[in-house]
């Protein structure tokens, strides 16, 4: 059958997380949703596939394989391009022909399920080699550079115009600054990989707040091609506690034309990925100036008829209050900001003096709790599911204080200590984890104090 040629822009998702991977369902209602909203490309490299990554020599079974052959039937009725990845790099031997012999077998049984375009991804792997290919290559950038562009010329024999995309091991600012992959490890990837090799750039930081321009000018020139963005805005699998559901944002319209495609690496839950795709895509195409606030409240419009519950209704105001708080790495959405501020503000003040400010803290806290209840009663069960141990959380933390302020206002003079029966010792912010994290206190520049904590 006859391939439409690949677009030249790349827009789309990378199933690229660590963690439990998507299921197929999930997989064909991403690329309906991709289909529907503009985007064009999925990018198969989730970390805990063994045979992504631990185990990239081994072939996929019959039955797997027909589980990727309805994938890419799924892509390929749908418009979009899907590119198969393999992270080979925990432990290659690149000088070894044997080596390079099991990556061609390992895109050899894709091709032969109709795969077109591959990935060959270098990135979170030990930043040296085995004293062989040591000697061989002389660095890491060498070596990754030999083995992608053998296997680019492969690939190109038997599915011409073939996108190859390649992560490297420094693949952010603060990485390449310092050194990660070795000296000159990007001036020489750019010199040496051929150079319709797509090269894969996070921005700044792994997790970067803000893309913006020169930088990626800079690197441009380094790598003598534009990158492709991959961006981990989304991708929550460093904190299980929070997810992120906020709009596109920190990355301006301009970037649409320095890099060879932007490809987000979302929350592993899959039901919390609507808004992030949908203002994603929508800043794809946005023409003028970008207004993420605009376009989430848009996006939860769309979103909100997920959340019929088989119980009380939900109010579209509430959702966004509660998403506001699970809203970008770095920043709460305005609602969200706000109850922090006015409830940390009430905590620092004396009881004596809350008056309405602490009933209207009661009032917002409630609503937001009885929200958290309320949502076990979603129909949609898998969204549900991705929800609820933050819903437990957020709703243990309103209750407990709640409870403070409300032992506060009986007697605001008499200082008694605060208990609660359910929020005891152990069974409430206990465990290994919560004590470990006790020990180091965070500074406001980001360093860490032992000392600060007894
Ligand atoms: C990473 C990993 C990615 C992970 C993300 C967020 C890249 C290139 N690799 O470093 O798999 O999901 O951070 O934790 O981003």
């Amino acid at each position: 059958m006859a391939h439409p040629e690949p677009p030249n822009f790349l827009a789309g998702v990378i199933e690229g997380f660590y963690g439990q991977p998507w299921n197929q369902a999930e997989r064909l209602q991403v690329f309906e949703r991709m289909a529907a909203w503009g985007l064009n490309t999925y990018l198969y490299a989730p970390k805990d596939d063994l045979k992504h990554r631990a185990w990239w020599r081994e072939l996929y079974t019959p039955e797997q394989m027909n589980a990727f052959a309805d994938l890419l039937a799924g892509c390929q009725t749908r418009g979009l391009q899907f590119i198969y990845a393999l992270s080979p790099g925990l432990d290659i031997r690149y000088g070894e022909e044997a080596e390079l012999e099991k990556l061609r077998q390992r895109f050899a049984q894709m091709l032969a399920a109709g795969c077109r375009h591959f990935a060959l991804l270098f990135d979170d792997i030990p930043d040296r080699m085995n004293p062989a290919d040591g000697e061989r290559f002389g660095s890491c950038a060498a070596a990754q550079a030999h083995v992608t562009n053998a296997m680019a010329r492969w690939i190109q024999e038997r599915s011409p115009g073939a996108r190859l995309l390649f992560c490297p091991t420094p693949y952010c600012g603060r990485m390449a600054e310092r050194n990660l992959g070795g000296a000159n490890y990007l001036e020489t990837i750019g010199r040496e990989l051929r150079p319709e090799i797509d090269i894969c750039w996070t921005g700044p930081e792994i997790v970067s707040r803000e893309i913006t321009l020169p930088p990626l000018h800079a690197l441009t020139r380094l790598l003598r091609r534009q990158p492709i963005i991959w961006d981990n805005l989304y991708a929550n699998d460093y904190d299980g506690r929070r997810f992120y559901a906020g709009p596109y944002a920190g990355r301006p319209p301009e970037l649409r034309g320095a890099v060879r495609g932007v490809l987000l690496n979302p929350n592993c839950e899959f039901a919390l990925n609507f808004v992030p795709l949908r203002t994603f895509a929508e800043f794809l195409r946005c023409s003028g100036t970008w207004e993420p606030r605009a376009a989430y409240l848009s996006a939860m419009s769309a979103w909100w008829p997920h959340f019929a519950t088989a119980g009380q209704p939900v109010a579209l105001a509430d959702l966004v209050l509660l998403v506001d708080g699970y809203y970008l790495p770095f920043t709460e959405g305005a609602a969200a900001e706000e109850f922090f501020q006015q409830t940390r503000t009430l905590l620092v003040n004396d009881p004596a003096t809350w008056g309405e400010d602490a009933v209207a803290f009661l009032r917002l806290s409630a609503r937001l709790r009885e929200l958290c209840t309320r949502l076990a009663d979603l129909i949609d069960r898998p969204l549900f599911y991705a929800l609820s141990r933050r819903l437990w959380e957020l709703r243990e933390e309103l209750d407990l204080l709640e409870r403070y302020v409300n032992a506060r206002m009986v007697d605001p003079l008499a200082r008694v200590a605060c208990h609660s029966d359910f929020h005891l010792p152990g069974t409430y912010r206990g465990g290994l984890v919560s004590k470990l994290q006790g020990l180091l206190a965070a500074q406001p520049d980001g360093s860490f104090d032992g000392a600060a904590r007894p």
